[in-house]
């Protein structure tokens, strides 16, 4: 090693110059370089209160604050005034008594939990994290440090931690790159990013939050500053990982694995979970831009119902407004849109509307008046309204972090819930604005009191903006559960809307990164997600859309989405035999909701996604790291889209276990990569041995018919295995009052019997009592069933060899003998 590197003064001087190379930042004012980097000095003193511990080199102080057992929060203050506390991400850090304690040594100091140890080291002030084993999980590779901003006041911020050869990384949301995003840098700037390509980024939402893989142990971090922020994953450098802010607070959250669903699950126990969804929502949902006049909507929604394809969602773009006028409708195309959406819904389709954040600056428009008077609009910095152009022409801007505006704009919704409109697609919230992509970095904003320059808010807008409208919404609909989407968005969205990826292309490319992009955003904490089906510019011809579909029917979000100068997108426009196997994928879709449903319940309560990798299934298998095809859908289901064209088979990893072919029962044993056909009809699908997959019958839309029997396929296995089957009214907030239904089965088989229990937890009580058995594997021909000591009399075995009964009443215990 080099002798120099051991004395701190040089190695302090060796980083500042290695950094400034590294970061190039200018003076934003002489837009000369360097600007000076400052670096923490060696820890000086210590201080507790509470759970809160202030280290600090005698000017800069850093707050070590145990959150839980296993989340450890780091602030730096380099003047050593903390900001205020407040984020949008995490809206309450709930103080539990966790057990915590301070240690001092020769070398450093040592705060530890139960489970994470945060070491400050008394000579350069590293920070880093270890278990209990000792293992160093995350560990500094320069001191924190900092850089005055002198245009805007506060500073640049910035952390380095050491990055290890075979580390992985995983999360920020939408990016646009592969699953791993190593090697590469990332910013977060939310940004209208049409037809983006592979690896452009910045794309529309800011989700600071990664997931570290080193050896088989998972860390988090989530670095919560809503600046522009950059992560760079041993790009610049192999030997480090870096995140900065262009303003802000060095404040981040050091999340403890060491499965990479803990660091989720921990993840979204501090940022909130999606609330559970109104149950229509998913189902399939038909989007184009745009579907009108309202004739246009009825002869669509009439399509599927004729070619009996389910659908739930239909939806109006831009073109149903007046002039782009937000909450008005063009009554040239729409003239009794009250009649239509009744109509619609009486046909079992919800109607959702967009809605953009651009207000026309117009004294003859309601909102602008009422927004103009109540000065609603965001203004620059020397007085002035911020104004640009968007669809309406020239606009102003609503500045949702002012709570009384969101408030505002909830409430504008009255008419169009009035009118029986079930959702609301949020578009254009990065803000975007035409010609300028954004609003200038000097614009103002309330935040909720805390108030800041667009280069804090930026990132935040569309968040706000959907959370006015979902939080409006959900009192305006009462107890019913409102249905939002959202485009932009920042950490802690999932508690308001679900997203969509934005405008793709029709392209093999693209549906090969919009399956990364749904797994990713599912491991970022942003489980609702969906792509637009298709692709929304271009020309898919019938085997990409149907491609498209059987993926979406494994996408939380399912809907087909189209831009305004493209041929017909419907499922039924390709003609055959795309409409028939699109028509059977999206039934699957309905068969499987109740498994999807269990899925989101799943998530809602205990902060699981909904997509998991198949790394986040076996995170010690080195290889799973490139695998991004392959996925689970809740534990359960493996799905690996067919992502090219002509593909008569592909190659499918299963993880440890047995699994079935779903299309054929056939048992596979995982751990192994196996070949499955994939003709265009089927997408290599995989049951876990064990499972219970609850199957509701087919219906044109959610509530279509009072169901009167479940399905559940059990499917045989040699080990114990849980599952569970969640049902409640399906669109009110009832769940909250404990009002629903948790079933839970164990499965366990041997040579000659295989058993099924069944426990409920809830108080919710369904309306059928019927269940039909369809048991899946069993290695023995069966002689008997006997369910809660009563033999069931007839039991069918079927050409496919499974075995089927019915019993019409809940039970307990299920016994099937050889
Ligand atoms: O400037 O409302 O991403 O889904 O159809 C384009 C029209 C505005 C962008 C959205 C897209 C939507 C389109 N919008």
């Amino acid at each position: 090693m080099d002798e120099n590197l051991l004395n701190p003064e040089l190695l302090a001087n060796k980083l500042i110059e290695e950094e400034e190379e590294f970061h190039h930042v200018n003076n934003p004012v002489t837009g000369l370089k360097p600007i000076v980097k400052k670096y923490l000095g060696s820890v000086a003193s210590v201080e507790q209160k509470g759970n809160k511990f202030y280290f600090t080199d005698g000017e800069a102080r850093v707050e070590v604050t145990v959150v839980t057992d296993e989340i450890i929060r780091v602030r730096l203050a380099p003047h050593g005034v903390f900001l205020e506390e407040f984020s949008y991400a995490v809206p309450k850090l709930q103080p539990k008594p966790y057990v915590f304690s301070l240690h001092e040594s020769e070398n450093e100091y040592r705060v530890s939990t139960n489970t994470v140890n945060c070491h400050i080291r008394k000579k350069d002030f590293f920070v880093s994290f270890s278990d209990t084993q000792n293992h160093v999980t995350n560990e500094d590779a320069v001191p924190m440090h900092w850089e005055e901003n002198v245009q805007f006041g506060g500073y640049y911020v910035f952390c380095t931690k050491s990055c290890h050869s075979e580390e992985a990384f995983y999360g920020l949301g939408d990016k646009a790159s592969d699953l791993n995003l190593r090697g590469r840098r990332f910013k977060n700037w939310n940004t209208d990013a049409y037809s983006f390509n592979w690896n452009q980024d910045p794309l529309y939402r800011t989700i600071p939050f990664y997931i570290s893989l080193n050896e088989g142990i998972a860390h988090g971090i989530f670095f919560d500053n809503t600046f522009k922020s950059t992560f760079d994953f041993g790009s610049e450098d192999r030997t480090r990982t870096s995140f900065w802010a262009d303003g802000g607070e060095l404040q981040y959250y050091y999340i403890h694995g060491p499965h990479m669903m803990d660091v989720v699950k921990r993840y979204h126990s501090l940022t909130g979970t999606h609330p559970m969804p109104p149950l229509w929502a998913l189902g399939y949902h038909q989007c184009r831009w745009s579907y009108y006049p309202e004739a246009k909507v009825r002869a669509v929604t009439k399509g599927f119902r004729d070619r009996k394809i389910p659908c739930d969602g239909i939806y109006l773009d831009i073109d149903y407004m007046d002039g782009y006028r937000c909450f008005t409708w063009n009554r040239k195309y729409f003239p009794d849109p009250k009649k239509l959406v009744k109509d619609l819904a009486a046909d079992g389709f919800k109607t959702v509307v967009i809605i953009d954040p651009g207000i026309r600056v117009d004294d003859n428009y309601w909102v602008f008046k009422e927004g103009k008077e109540k000065r609603y609009f965001c203004r620059r910095c020397d007085d002035y309204f911020m104004e640009g152009h968007v669809w309406p022409g020239r606009c102003q801007f609503p500045d949702f972090t002012n709570p009384e505006v969101r408030e505002w704009w909830g409430g504008l919704f009255d008419e169009l819930v009035q009118l029986g409109v079930a959702g609301v697609w949020n578009d254009m919230n990065e803000p975007a604005v035409f010609g300028a992509g954004t609003f200038p970095d000097d614009v103002r904003h309330q935040y909720d009191g805390f108030r800041g320059s667009h280069r804090k808010a930026h990132n935040v807008y569309g968040m706000q903006m959907v959370r006015a409208t979902y939080e409006g919404l959900r009192k305006l609909m009462k107890n019913k559960r409102p249905f939002t989407i959202t485009r932009a968005g920042y950490s802690g969205l999932q508690r308001y809307a679900s997203v969509w990826t934005g405008d793709n292309v029709a392209s093999w490319e693209h549906l090969r990164l919009g399956n990364i992009q749904c797994q990713r955003l599912s491991m970022s904490g942003v489980p609702f997600c969906g792509t637009d089906i298709g692709g929304f510019s271009g020309e898919p011809d019938g085997e990409l859309f149907t491609r498209w579909i059987q993926l979406g029917t494994f996408s939380p979000f399912m809907r087909a989405h189209s831009a305004g100068d493209t041929k017909e997108r419907e499922p039924w426009s390709f003609g055959e035999p795309f409409t028939a196997i699109n028509r059977k994928f999206i039934e699957l879709r309905y068969r499987l909701m109740p498994y999807l449903y269990s899925t989101f319940w799943e998530h809602h309560r205990y902060g699981f996604p909904i997509l998991r990798p198949v790394v986040m299934q076996e995170q010690n298998e080195i290889n799973n790291q490139a695998r991004q095809d392959e996925f689970t859908y809740g534990d359960k289901i493996l799905v690996c889209p067919v992502l090219e064209p002509g593909q008569l088979n592909r190659r499918v990893y299963l993880p440890t276990g047995t699994w079935f072919n779903y299309w054929t029962n056939e048992q596979s044993e995982g751990g192994q990569e196996v070949v499955v056909p994939t003709p265009l009809e089927t997408i290599p699908l995989f049951i876990k041995a064990g499972a219970v997959i609850p199957e509701y019958p087919v219906m044109q839309y959610v509530g279509e018919k009072e169901i009167e029997e479940v399905k559940l396929n059990v499917y045989f296995t040699e080990h114990e295995v849980n599952s569970f089957f969640f049902e409640d009214y399906g669109e009110t907030f009832a769940y909250e009052q404990d009002i629903y239904l948790e079933k839970k089965f164990i499965v366990a088989g041997k040579d000659s019997i295989l058993t099924i229990q069944q426990s409920m937890e809830g108080l919710y009580t369904p309306r059928y009592e019927n269940y039909h058995f369809n048991i899946i594997g069993l290695p023995f021909k069966a002689s008997k069933v006997i369910i809660d000591g009563k033999e069931v009399k007839e039991l069918i075995l079927n050409e496919d060899k499974t075995l089927s009964f019915k019993f019409s009443k809940n039970f307990k215990h299920i016994d099937i003998i050889k």
